[in-house]
């Protein structure tokens, strides 16, 4: 920092040069993210409240009965209108927040275990390693199916008088795959485990698409197993970044992870920040009422139509897709090339896609700043890779 500072117009100069070397989810050419362009009514309301810190809730308590009607609104949508949550930064602090609150429930339960465990799917998003890491938690890995959901026999397998938690994902991070959470509900019930539902991605979508006569797997509050639900409006929610969503079936959940708040004008706090926006809530407020589930309807279902047009052009191209999609991510590889030379080649063409895991293949996701005119063109780049 200089002693002296310098004119507006040089610093917003110099600032569109940085943003200049950003990409924009609005070119189409992101074929990798799951966060999009933020709709513009979330950004007015997200800006409207930017001075609002929910840390601090009672000075803001306006902001307050926005959450609290948002967190309502999302259990109802998620099968349970009296649910417990906070909006916070994304899925990686409601992943936390969750496993936090099982392993201290379930510690309240069995003080004397040592060493606790949390059983998760392959396909867990590596937020759920960060947490395992921060809570001192051994973290079982559970095999997949054919189709890459959850194996609920090694799930079974791993559970064990140790286990805290675990983990069914609603639309996995690499292939949008939803677990069977409804067997899961029932096993976890059976052995008196804590279920947490990771919903980050899907949970903004699989039940406005089965509105509409999709039949996605229930994975929600209805199933009675259910503890606690990871939804993030900054990925289909179209909120800002960032915006994550934790509900809790019950206060306790909650109250357990709650520690003492000297000073501030509430109690006891249970999020992992301190200082915590309020805009991240008004935008998501903003867009429940603006969109309303039909704006919402609307959103998913042209991202799986876009979805089901690339899926068929790249086997047209003559690209081998690793499973069918069952939300909005396609992923697949060629017998000519590698997953690396394909990414390249779509690279050198301007496209950000990126290569999933678990198998490695390339994974696109079809958000919704990916409009149909962006697969033509990604297609013609792909058939053009081929025939090289
Ligand atoms: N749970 C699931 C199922 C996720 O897919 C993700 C992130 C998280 C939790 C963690 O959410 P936060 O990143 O909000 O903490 N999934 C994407 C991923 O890791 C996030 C992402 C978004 C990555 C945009 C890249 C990108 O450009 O792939």
């Amino acid at each position: 920092m200089e002693d002296k500072g310098r004119s507006e117009t040089e610093i917003f100069d110099e600032l569109h040069q940085f943003k200049t070397r950003d990409m924009t989810h609005r070119s189409g050419k992101i074929l990798g993210s799951m966060c999009t362009c933020p709709h513009p009514i979330g950004l007015n309301a997200f800006k409207m409240f930017l001075e609002s810190n929910l840390g601090d809730p009672g000075l803001f308590k306006g902001t307050q009965a926005m959450e609290d009607e948002v967190i309502s609104s999302l259990g109802e949508l998620l099968g349970e209108r009296d649910v417990y949550g906070h909006i916070i930064t994304g899925g990686t602090e409601a992943n936390i927040m969750a496993m936090r609150a099982a392993r201290n429930t379930f510690k309240h339960n069995y003080p004397d275990c040592e060493d606790v465990n949390i059983v998760v799917p392959k396909s867990a998003h590596f937020s759920f390693k960060k947490a395992a890491d921060m809570l001192c938690l051994d973290l079982l890995e559970a095999e997949l199916d054919e189709n890459y959901r959850v194996d609920i026999n090694s799930l079974d397998e791993l559970i064990n008088e140790n286990t805290a938690a675990v983990v069914a994902i609603a639309g996995t991070t690499e292939l949008g795959k939803i677990d069977p959470v409804e067997k899961i509900s029932e096993l976890c019930l059976k052995r008196g485990v804590y279920l947490h539902v990771d919903a980050a991605f899907g949970g903004y979508s699989i039940p406005f698409l089965n509105e509409m006569g999709y039949d996605l797997p229930n994975f929600d509050f209805s199933l009675p197993g259910v503890c606690s639900i990871t939804i993030d409006p900054h990925k289909m929610g179209l909120a800002p970044i960032p915006t994550g969503g934790i509900l809790f079936r019950k206060k306790t959940f909650l109250e357990s992870i709650s520690i003492e708040t000297p000073y501030l004008t509430e109690d006891r706090q249970s999020t992992i920040v301190g200082t915590r926006t309020g805009a991240s809530t008004a935008a998501t407020w903003a867009l429940m009422n603006y969109l309303g589930k039909e704006g919402y309807r609307k959103v998913s279902k042209e991202c799986m139509e876009i979805t089901e047009l690339l899926h068929r052009g790249v086997v047209e191209a003559g690209f081998n897709p690793v499973t069918e999609p069952e939300l909005n991510i396609v992923a697949f590889t060629s017998d000519e090339m590698t997953v690396d030379e394909i990414a390249d080649g779509l690279e050198r063409s301007g496209w950000a896609v990126s290569i999933s895991s678990y198998p490695r293949a390339i994974r696109i996701i079809v958000m919704p700043h990916v409009k149909e005119e962006h697969v033509e063109l990604l297609l013609d780049d792909l058939r053009e890779l081929r025939s090289l």
